[in-house]
């Protein structure tokens, strides 16, 4: 088995990564200023010019760039090449407002396969492996961003999309998938219908699978890793920076390590955007450095981490960040306590029997705001016991009280009446925003 699909770019020396970030940085300042008048003009308002670029140093000095700046030139608008050049778009969902679309050149898509495949290895994949992609397949960019660097590595792969999850896992069973790309919400609902088919981990060959578009807990990883047989690998990417394997972890699942050949990250304060002091968590902002289609420039990801310079076990030198608990916008205030869901499915999962499955609602009531957490009655819990169900609901509300800080309701429902996954979970009704 391969260590590395790059060994060479993979363990690269520190002084080795910064002198090439320098100078690709310098490339792509210059070439967004030529080509992309939103650029330039954004950076003759800071007063700065690409010359102006002499040291990493500089690039505090550029101006962020966020998603309001994509819909403002909606759609093509900070394409740094001519339209003959793309010859892929994505676009995400709009969710949140206005669909952001982002363009890619032959070469993006080449870059692109070529960090998907090191992130495969990473988990142990090789020429010989069977990857089944059930990560969208469409303008989300999970499914053909999987697919494309399952095939650069050389292994097969099975373009399965999300849905239909039976018929999944027929297939991985029928054809020996080793390994599975998709949401870990979806991997749940996958292995919750292998159990409803009859079936077991035992009748699946899977050794590993990368989860990622969506924030999950390590009691989640632990969940799937037992339900499934596999090894539970955390893979982080978003479309405005290129899709899936911006990050991925390594085999010592401490931190997912940023393809710093590529993209150049920074930490900023949520408010202030300016550098937060090593090691403090803060949002995190990319710069693409190679990128022809649409180059972006310190865009705020707006999802919160922290970096690590030091050196991994793995032999990699590409920083690491920490697993992202959420981005800004999804950060919950409850009277005035700051949460990310990612933090309740935490202490959701720190107590036996809880199923992975759950919502938070969100009100105000009386001017205050109020949380209810619905999860599903466990099967070790006789649902007409009512005394066992109620007890068991204020262990957990308790829980959510003494590690959170936050008063929230606990509210058992039906085993399996709460809404499955097939990409994204939809964890938050948050009523306050109707
Ligand atoms: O979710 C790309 C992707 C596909 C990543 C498949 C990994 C696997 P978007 O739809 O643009 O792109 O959403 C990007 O999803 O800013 C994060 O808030 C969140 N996200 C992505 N990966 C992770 C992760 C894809 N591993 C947004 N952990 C990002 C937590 C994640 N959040």
């Amino acid at each position: 088995m391969e260590l590395y699909w790059n060994k060479e770019v993979e363990t690269m020396e520190r002084e080795q990564i910064w002198s090439l970030q320098l100078e690709r940085l310098k490339s792509a300042v210059g070439r967004v200023y030529e080509n992309v008048p939103y650029y330039r003009k954004k950076m003759q308002e800071a007063g700065i010019e690409p010359g102006d670029i002499k040291s990493l140093e500089d690039l505090e000095n550029l101006p962020i760039t966020n998603k309001q700046d994509l819909r403002d030139t909606y759609p093509f608008g900070l394409f740094a090449v001519p339209m003959e050049e793309i010859v892929r778009i994505h676009a995400s969902s709009g969710t949140t407002g206005k669909q952001t679309v982002v363009g890619y050149t032959q070469n993006d898509i080449d870059m692109w396969a070529d960090c998907m495949a090191r992130c495969l290895v990473m988990e142990g994949a090789d020429r010989s492996s069977r990857v089944q992609v059930a990560y969208g397949y469409g303008l989300f960019t999970g499914g053909l961003g999987a697919h494309y660097g399952a095939e650069k590595l050389g292994a097969v792969s099975i373009p399965a999309s999300s849905g239909n999850t039976q018929r999944q896992i027929t297939m991985m069973i029928d054809f020996g998938v080793t390994h599975l790309c998709c949401t870990p919400s979806y991997a749940m609902n996958i292995a919750e219908v292998l159990t409803d088919m009859g079936h077991s981990k035992d009748d699946l060959k899977l050794k590993s699978g990368c989860f990622g578009a969506e924030p999950w807990s390590d009691g989640m990883r632990t969940e799937i890793q037992n339900r499934l047989g596999l090894r539970a690998y955390d893979i982080y990417g978003l479309s405005e920076i290129m899709g899936p394997a911006v990050s991925h972890e390594c085999r010592y699942q401490s931190g997912l390590h940023i393809w710093e050949d590529n993209f150049i990250a920074e930490i900023t304060h949520p408010d202030t955007g300016l550098p937060v002091k090593h090691g403090e968590p803060g949002d995190l902002v990319i710069t693409t450095i190679t990128k022809e289609g649409i180059p972006l420039i310190r865009y705020k990801t707006r999802d919160i981490c922290t970096l690590n310079y030091d050196k991994c076990e793995c032999g990699r030198t590409h920083v690491r960040m920490s697993k992202p608990a959420g981005r800004t916008d999804d950060m919950l205030i409850i009277r005035g306590v700051n949460v990310f869901p990612s933090q309740i499915e935490s202490v959701l999962l720190s107590v036996g029997d809880v199923q992975p499955h759950y919502q938070i609602l969100v009100d105000r009531v009386n001017n205050a705001d109020t949380m209810t957490v619905e999860i599903e009655i466990p099967e070790s819990i006789v649902t007409d016991n009512v005394r066992g169900v109620e007890e068991f609901g204020k262990k957990i509300s308790a829980q959510l009280g003494s590690v959170l800080g936050i008063n929230a309701k606990v509210r058992l429902v039906e085993p399996k009446s709460i809404a499955r996954s097939e990409g994204k979970a939809k964890r938050v009704i948050d009523n306050r925003r109707i």
